[in-house]
């Protein structure tokens, strides 16, 4: 089998062809991580410092080429992909200092003299699963902050990624990462399983569906595992906003991307009074959206996931706000689009489409709007918008997502902080910041005791 990618753009682009390795080269890979794992711990933390700070070199010195990469194979704006390279050098600036944070705490023993120690330890080696969207930033912040307490790692992407990763492995090897330490095997699902089969340490970033068999699959091994799977983000208006202000951050949140982000807003709730004008502060906001924003979709099949919830929305009886179909040209593209009196039950109102669609739904008060936000398994990010620090502080308090954001679009993280959802849209530890140093390691209790009776 053959993974490919195309533009999405420009669907006649194949960006790039390779074979499948096949799972055999995965446990291939995997061994030979495992081997260069001792020399990449023992080369201590100064060595590591020093070669994660130079992959964020060589990620800056490539900058615009690899924007125009993420553009061309994955269909990001220019202006967010741009960002994103940015965050990527930061990510891996970030977890260069990481290798000098202390490892651990020291104890008083119980009872007579000796030393008792913590002691973080890497696992050996990290087998990565990351989707397209963030196709470099995300690769880098599982692959960085495991390198950095002395794993090695084996990525795989998403197939419709694979020109992205491949870069990012050549921009290591110019770093002079030593070799074996970080692998990036093009593959679909046989490499996939075959990698959560092999590695020490799993993390996975993408649907709700294969992560759960992820989680799954590396559970049943007994192998630590941190799963990043599917949003359906709410935001909150209430009364008292800036409504323009909430409108272009809620546009944002709706249609930057093309909605491609596990963090993208896929549902408005406007309080009470709120209703109305944000209604037409909304449409106008997404009608003013252009290619800049939001780009097309990844590929075909995505577009008609996409359509075809929104006329199956409709028959059973939601109105179009504002966009709703494709535009005549080519690529994938999908007009930015909200609907309003989508039947509850309706998958839009539902699931997760990573498409510039949202739903708009009215509640009563505060209360309501909270417990209409919370009725998903899938929360990850809310943001709230609001000038009433009462309102927010409540809302920070009683909502489910593993993220608030107070007069924000819902999509946007800081790299330095924990990310992830709670209920069903995450499992295991948080993603990111110090986070994840401590996923990629475990903990060892070390007992120095005096041998000969002091
Ligand atoms: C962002 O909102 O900038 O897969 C990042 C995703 C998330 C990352 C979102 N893990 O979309």
């Amino acid at each position: 089998m053959s993974i490919t990618s195309y533009n999405p753009a420009d669907p006649a682009d194949l960006v790039v062809a390779v074979e499948a390795p096949g799972a055999e080269a995965v446990r291939a890979a995997v061994g030979r991580a495992r081997a260069a794992q001792a020399g990449w711990l023992a080369a201590g933390a100064g060595a590591r410092s020093a070669t994660l700070g130079r992959v964020a070199e060589a990620v800056e010195a490539h900058a615009e080429e690899l924007a125009a990469l993420i553009v061309r194979e994955v269909g990001k704006p220019l202006a967010e992909a741009r960002g994103e390279v940015a965050r990527t050098a930061a990510i891996w600036r970030y977890y260069a200092q990481a290798p000098y944070e202390p490892s651990g705490a020291v104890h008083e023993t119980a009872a007579g003299p000796g030393l008792l120690l913590t002691r973080r330890r890497p696992y050996g080696v990290a087998g990565l699963i990351a989707p397209w969207n963030f196709p470099l930033a995300i690769p880098s912040w599982k692959a960085a902050p495991a390198l950095a307490v002395g794993n090695t790692a084996v990525l795989k992407p998403a197939p419709e990624a694979t020109a992205c990763a491949l870069r990012l492995a050549e921009l290591t090897a110019l770093a002079s990462l030593p070799e074996d330490v970080f692998t990036v095997l093009p593959g679909g699902a046989e490499e996939g399983v075959a990698l959560v089969e092999a590695a020490d340490v799993v993390s996975f970033t993408g649907s709700t569906g294969v992560g759960r068999a992820v989680v799954r699959a590396a559970t049943g091994r007994g192998v630590p595992v941190q799963a990043e799977l599917g949003g359906l983000n709410a935001a909150l208006v209430l009364p008292d906003a800036d409504v323009e202000l909430a409108a272009g951050h809620i546009a944002a949140a709706i249609a930057g991307y093309a909605g491609q982000k596990c963090t993208a807003t896929s549902r408005v709730i406007a309080v009470g009074a709120a209703y109305a004008p944000l209604r037409e502060a909304l449409v106008k906001a997404l009608a003013a959206v252009d290619d800049s924003v939001c780009g097309p979709v990844v590929n075909e099949a995505a577009r008609e996931r996409m359509t075809g919830a929104v006329s199956s929305a409709v028959e059973a009886g939601a109105s179009v706000l504002v966009g709703g179909g494709v535009p005549e040209r080519a690529g994938w593209y999908v007009e930015p689009t909200l609907l309003a009196d989508v039947p509850d039950q309706h998958p839009l109102a539902r699931e997760e489409f990573f498409g510039p669609v949202a739903v708009l739904h009215a509640a009563a008060d505060l209360d309501e709007a909270i417990a209409l936000a919370n009725d998903t398994p899938h929360s990850l990010a809310t943001s709230v918008h609001t000038r009433s620090l009462d309102a927010a502080l409540a809302a920070a308090d009683r909502l489910d997502a593993g993220m608030i954001r107070v007069n924000a679009p819902s999509s946007g993280v800081d790299f330095h902080l924990p990310f992830g959802g709670t209920k069903g849209a995450s499992h295991g530890e948080r993603e990111q910041g110090r986070a994840a140093l401590e996923f990629y390691t475990v903990s060892r209790t070390v007992s120095v005791l005096p041998g000969g009776g002091l």
